[in-house]
């Protein structure tokens, strides 16, 4: 086990926290204490809590879930101090490992819900962040508008000052911080969605309206949502993996944890109290983060989905195995060269084309062992994110749009479940209900198309985008996916 004990102790190797972890006190909070974020804002906050005056920037991890692995997990963390390992791995296999310090505690939402609303009514606490996933904003696809018939989120509203859901705990929040005459916080989302903050925005102050007009406008004038644009490969450790890192490091960590070298963070500079001093750990803070989202949405995630999907077809377990198959890298490429590079903006100083190949890089990462079925859950949410802006442009130029049908074609047969090899697996969907379920399992192909992830370019002429995805469909279930490759 780490712990703060052992700090003192680790084995060669292994860099410890700058700085002494016990003067830290807690400036940030939470929400969904997932890979991605110990990997990411914990990692970026960790480097600067050694700097001078960055010692309140300590983070209060909070999980909204209180199931048997969120016990475990918060166990896990109480038992190391709330310490853990981030090994950091090029594709070349260069490893750094460190140990991320930032985090000063672990609370189970659902055990005790008071704690949390103490911590957020505590004027220590300056930003709130989250990464509750592209679909955890609860914003109905169709309205645009946060959703207030989801079933938890009326329950919150039946009794506000005991809630459940994230919209909940931070209105509630705020709400504790007005009554004292106190000051608001910056909401920051860390998911991976154009325009998070703005998403956030929406999904906060419809809630407050629901709850009370008078809160929600106090909350828009005293809370801020900055735009983020976050990028880290982040996989999940299996037991494997987590055996093959502590016996690499040497430790004997409960959490260990693995990410590719690259990381990025981009922030709109628009904090209500204040910021970590991040530029100094090489997050980078401008005007308008755009450019960089749609960058980031539409080329590697976009890709990132596009190797999945027929991937899992392909019975390619993870992702570098799955870029390595040269028609699946050609895919890749092709989609990028010609339907996202000509319609895409760059930010200042950067190269389309070398981030085309950094993210072809950063796929074959064999260190990742990053699965397949992981990148491709919630598959319905991702293509929403990251595909119909491409297809919009594509439609709207009259352009070729082969790519994204056999996207569309090899998305609604991999969630069939089934490889070519015979095996099976488990699409992971969470969005999905009984209409959907028909949808997709319906014999007539044209139902596939009615599904909610194909939503985005609906209003615009997808006639024939619809055809060559019912086509694509046949070849794939009578040739296989490789004989329904676009030429
Ligand atoms: C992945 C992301 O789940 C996905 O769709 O593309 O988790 C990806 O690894 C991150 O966005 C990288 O920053």
């Amino acid at each position: 086990m780490i712990t703060r004990e052992t700090l003192r102790n680790l084995p060669s190797g292994v860099v410890p926290p700058s700085y002494d972890v016990t003067s830290i006190t807690p400036g940030i909070l939470h929400f969904g204490v997932g890979n991605f974020f110990r990997a990411h804002e914990a990692y970026y906050v960790n480097k600067v809590l050694g700097l001078p005056d960055q010692q309140s920037w300590g983070i209060i991890g909070v999980g909204l879930t209180g199931g048997d692995r969120s016990k475990r997990k918060a166990e896990d963390f109480k038992k190391q101090d709330c310490l853990y390992s981030l090994t950091e791995t090029a594709p070349s296999g260069k490893s750094v490992r460190s140990i991320v310090g930032a985090l000063q505690d672990y609370l189970l939402a659902p055990a005790d819900p008071e704690a949390v609303l103490k911590h957020l009514a505590d004027p220590k606490i300056r930003i709130v962040s989250m990464t509750i996933t592209e679909g955890g904003y609860n914003i109905d696809e169709n309205t645009g508008e946060f959703d207030l018939s989801d079933a938890a989120v009326k329950e919150d509203l039946s009794h506000p000052e005991r809630p459940s859901t994230v919209f909940g705990y931070v209105v509630e929040g705020l709400r504790r911080r007005r009554e004292a005459g106190g000051k608001g916080f910056t909401v920051m989302s860390c998911d991976n969605l154009r325009h998070n903050g703005n998403v956030a925005r929406k999904a906060f102050l419809g809630y407050a309206r629901a709850r009370d007009a008078e809160l929600a406008k106090w909350i828009e004038e005293n809370a801020t949502f900055p735009n983020a644009m976050v990028d880290r490969i982040t996989p999940t450790v299996s037991k494997e993996i987590a055996e093959r890192l502590n016996k690499e490091s040497g430790l004997d960590d409960l959490l260990p944890l693995v990410a590719e070298d690259f990381t990025q963070w981009v922030i709109e500079d628009n904090f209500a109290q204040g910021r970590p001093a991040l530029e100094k750990a090489g997050v980078q803070f401008v005007d308008d983060v755009s450019d960089y989202e749609y960058l980031k949405i539409r080329m590697l995630n976009a890709s990132h989905i596009m190797l999945a999907f027929p991937g899992l077809l392909l019975g390619y377990k993870h992702i570098d195995e799955a870029v390595s198959d040269p028609d699946l890298r050609h895919l890749v490429e092709s989609f990028l060269d010609t339907d996202v590079i000509p319609t895409l903006k760059a930010p200042p100083g950067i190269s389309t084309e070398d981030y085309k190949n950094s993210v072809i890089s950063r796929f074959s990462n064999p260190a990742m062992a990053d699965q397949t079925l992981r990148i491709a859950s919630d598959g319905t949410s991702k293509i929403q994110v990251f595909w119909t802006e491409t297809i919009r442009r594509l439609i709207e130029g009259k352009r070729d749009l082969k790519h994204m049908a056999f996207g569309m074609a090899v998305y609604l047969e991999m969630l069939k479940g089934k490889a070519e090899n015979g095996e099976t697996y488990s699409p992971i969907e969470p969005t999905f209900n009984d209409r959907v379920r028909q949808l997709i399992q319906s014999s007539n192909d044209a139902d596939g198309l009615k599904i909610p992830a194909f939503d985005g370019w609906r209003d615009l002429d997808h006639a024939e985008l619809d055809k060559e995805v019912i086509a694509l469909r046949q070849v794939i279930r009578e040739k296989g996916v490789k004989a329904a490759l676009p030429r």
